[in-house]
């Protein structure tokens, strides 16, 4: 039975500040969330940003929503499915609604001693490693950290683009790392339909897909530009539902899907996409926010499934932090195990995650 719900505030440095065409990141913004009872505790990890800068989503915002609205929705016998029910006339804050559905279904796999991955359906032990690498000052430093990815045995390399700082600095990287080298670019929303032809001059460079070109809300202008591209276009940002990927993939907006439990509200909808686009033919990946391991751990699970035939952005906790506040994942061979435990099958290091813990509330749950 859950008890209580502690929510906690923290933040953690990232080894190097991370920029995308939407701003810089240099911290990580934290809010965790902890269902307990009877012993047993489950996690979850909140991932929007201190700005809502890739969403409209931010962490404070989060943390309102869910004071307000989701947090007294839960009782002492309340499940992720039952919260996910329970919650479904309150629009958008998938990243909220993900942070709690997770925590859920964490405290409740830990009672019955199951790992998520197994209830996922998971069928893979270890996942293939990307990694997402942000916009550098300069084309000769890109190739340089480029390098060093490559050097630590990452399988297939992001980049992260915005208009004047694409097709020279993707140009560099393709010729200095050959052929083979598995490469894909990310604009975070950053061009208009009216740059299809700009964005067709990268199809000269073999990438995997482009992910997410245009704004979130327009879908259909993704259907147009893949008639003007012929690189493989990926939806990340407007993909908020299993619904919208239904929607995506009949009128042609997308040929691959990057699923993020926490843009779509959690892992129960992330897995019915994943089965979507299984049935479909469609193409997906694990994507991340710079989760810690909490986040990490649960996004393993789920990049287990059988439909994640593409190398996912889930990549190990030294090229985000000093220290996790997990035991850290590392990279063999390119790539990490998933994790077998119960639930998400990791713990935080308490001592070191109140260390860096700005501030913590226990919440009484809702009676019944
Ligand atoms: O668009 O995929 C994205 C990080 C923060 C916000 C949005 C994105 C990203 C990444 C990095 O690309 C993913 C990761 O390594 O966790
Ligand atoms: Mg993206």
């Amino acid at each position: 039975m859950i008890e209580g719900i502690r929510l906690r505030r923290a933040h953690i440095d990232l080894v190097s500040p991370f920029r995308t065409s939407f701003g810089v990141e240099t911290t990580r913004d934290l809010l965790y969330l902890e269902v307990f009872g009877g012993g047993t505790a489950g996690w979850g990890e909140c991932v929007a940003m201190s700005a809502p800068m890739y969403s409209s989503e931010y962490v404070d915002g989060c943390e309102d929503v869910l004071r307000r609205f989701l947090l007294p929705e839960v009782g002492s016998d309340t499940t992720a499915q039952s919260f996910n029910a329970a919650v479904e006339g309150i629009r958008g804050h998938y990243m909220a609604k993900a942070v709690l559905e997770t925590a859920l279904l964490d405290f409740w796999l830990r009672c019955d001693q199951v790992s998520l991955a197994t209830f996922l359906g998971a069928t893979q032990p270890r996942v293939r490693s990307g990694v997402s690498v942000g916009i550098q000052p300069s084309i000769d430093d890109l190739v340089r950290v480029v390098q060093g990815y490559l050097d630590d045995g990452y399988l297939r390399i992001k980049l992260k683009i915005e208009p004047g700082f694409d097709i020279e600095p993707v140009r560099a990287v393709r010729s200095t790392f050959g052929d083979g080298l598995l490469l894909q670019v990310d604009a975070n929303s950053a061009y208009h339909v009216s740059d299809a032809e700009h964005l067709a001059k990268l199809d000269d460079f073999d990438l995997l897909l482009i992910e997410q070109p245009l704004p979130e809300e327009q879908v259909a202008s993704h259907a147009q530009l893949a008639k003007v591209v012929r690189t493989p276009i990926c939806l990340d940002e407007s993909i908020l539902s299993a619904e919208v990927a239904r929607e995506a993939i009949d009128i042609g907006a997308c040929s691959i899907i990057n699923i993020k439990p926490a843009r779509v509200g959690g892992y129960l909808e992330a897995k019915k996409i994943h089965d979507l686009c299984f049935d479909r033919g469609i193409a997906v990946w694990c994507g991340g926010m710079l989760e810690t391991g909490i986040g990490r751990a649960a996004n393993l699970a789920l990049a287990a499934l059988p439909g994640f035939t593409l190398p996912g952005d889930t990549s190990a906790s030294a090229r985000y932090f000093q220290r996790d506040v997990t035991t850290p994942f590392v990279l063999r061979d390119g790539h990490l195990d998933v994790p077998t435990g119960p639930g998400i099958g990791i713990d935080p290091d308490l001592d070191y995650l109140d260390s860096i813990t700005d501030r913590m509330e226990t919440i009484a749950i809702a009676r019944g």
